[in-house]
């Protein structure tokens, strides 16, 4: 039965792999209904983010040719000299992400090349007063700037706090240690700051170096800035003891502050603003799942089973988020709160853009517990994604994931072929495909070894 599902991912991974080439080969993402490429701001003039994202989803499935392809096109077209302005997180988990991974598990030097290439450019964003980076760059200019919406012009804890895997393994692949230098003094200015109750804010100034509002989230804005935490300190072998110490301190803020339980029992991670709690869940929280789970082996003493539990429980809370709806796969957030559990009550967080988040949790519960509900529920969404994503030319997000009709939002996300796709493929192989013991996922699933390891000792399988 596994191996009959690791075939059906592949063949999902063909399907949305041809439609791009067919209809938007070398533009940033398809548009599956219309046919057509489609672009994102958050790449500005760069291209190709479907074929940098899909290159080691392409190679772990053993699709040769086509990886052969994506690399071809890296060669001659993939170009970073643009006069245009980019998003400092996006193209790193994307692109620098992409990049690395398929250079470490293909040994192509053209992805080392390239990554190192782009993590130049992107080192302007560090030029702040307190050197926590711009959330937006101009590649050419070499002028950062902040959202316009974000708090008082502050920066984004889950941008900056999503540089750190890459900027080390640039570093180390480069011989240059300007790349860890960044990362390392974003730490050290965090740690100067006091966290209010021991939470780390959303927002945070680059010029004052002080934090903006107190909002905090395990989800959307705060969220990969736990998740590095923790994968620093794996990726380090377990060397990077203020890392460790770090993660397990939040985790412990988040416990006491955020995490709750509805009356009929569903275990929840809330969002924090200035000391209140409003009892909403995103799809992007479901990661954490995974996160407390991976993270349990190294919990204060006798806390390991607490952590693994936690993770099933949020696993089990996404999971109903997800069986509570029309399709069967979930909204953007939910809500615990006016009488309902797991469901969202407003319109426009009804959408599911095929978001990795939930299969990402079952991945690492399924390595970690061998639980068998959870190649149930990772089947469930590949039944789900087949009937309800799928489209001719692809595979679309959807507008609401209560209506029995069609609601296409026209949109095939690069993430579904980096991380969806990925884990899906990956809960229904051998967990000697890609050891978590050897490989660190970034927050786009591109994969890391860790740090002290020897590259040329690493292998995909064992
Ligand atoms: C991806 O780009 C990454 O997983 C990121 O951490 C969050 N958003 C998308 C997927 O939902």
């Amino acid at each position: 039965m596994s191996h009959m599902v690791t075939c059906l991912a592949k063949m999902m991974m063909k399907h949305a792999w041809y439609n791009y080439k067919q209809y938007a080969w070398g533009l940033n993402e398809l548009k599956p209904v219309s046919k057509e490429g489609h672009s994102s701001s958050l790449f500005g003039s760069i291209k190709g983010a479907t074929i940098v994202d899909a290159l080691d989803t392409l190679f772990i499935m053993g699709m040769k040719d086509e990886f052969e392809e994506a690399k071809s096109w890296v060669e001659e077209n993939l170009d970073f000299n643009v006069n245009a302005e980019v998003s400092v997180f996006e193209v790193n988990i994307r692109f620098v992400g992409g990049l690395l991974s398929a250079y470490y598990l293909s040994g192509e030097e053209i992805f080392r090349e390239k990554a190192v290439e782009l993590g130049v450019k992107l080192l302007p964003a560090f030029h702040t007063p307190s050197g926590i980076p711009w959330a937006l760059l101009n590649l050419k200019s070499g002028i950062g700037r902040n959202w316009p919406w974000a708090s008082g012009g502050s920066s984004i804890l889950a941008e900056f706090g999503t540089l750190h895997l890459e900027f080390m393994h640039l570093s180390q692949l480069s011989g240059d240690p300007i790349f860890a230098e960044k990362v390392m003094n974003i730490r050290t200015v965090l740690n100067k700051l006091v966290k209010p109750q021991g939470l780390y804010p959303n927002y945070l100034n680059p010029s004052s170096g002080q934090w903006g509002q107190y909002h905090v989230s395990v989800g959307g804005l705060g969220d990969s800035f736990y998740e590095y935490l923790l994968k620093a300190w794996l990726m380090s072998d377990k060397t990077d003891l203020e890392a460790k110490q770090m993660y397990f301190d939040a985790v412990q803020a988040i416990e006491t502050h955020l995490i709750r339980k509805s009356s009929r029992g569903l275990t929840y991670i809330a969002e924090w603003k200035g000391g209140l709690l409003e009892h909403k869940m995103g799809h992007l929280t479901c990661f954490a799942g995974g996160m407390f789970a991976l993270g349990a082996d190294d919990a204060p003493e006798g806390l390991t089973q607490h952590y693994l539990q936690l993770g099933a429980e949020i696993a089990r809370t996404c999971h109903e988020s997800y069986n509570r709806t029309f399709v069967k796969l979930g909204p953007e957030a939910f809500r615990f709160d006016g009488g309902v559990e797991a469901i969202a009550t407003r319109q426009n967080e009804k959408y599911y853009i095929l978001r990795p988040e939930v299969v990402e949790t079952y991945m690492y519960m399924w390595r970690l517990t061998h639980d068998p509900k959870y190649r149930k529920w990772a089947w469930e969404a590949v039944e789900a994604l087949e009937t309800h994503c799928r489209v001719s030319g692809g595979y679309s997000g959807l507008r609401d994931v209560y209506l029995k009709h069609d609601s296409y939002d026209d949109v095939q996300q690069s993430f579904f072929l980096a991380e969806t796709l990925k884990y899906l493929y990956l809960i229904f192989s051998d967990d000697d495909l890609l050891p978590l013991e050897h490989w660190i996922f970034n927050t786009e699933a591109h994969l890391l070894p860790k740090l002290c390891t020897n590259e040329k000792e690493v292998e995909v399988t064992g």
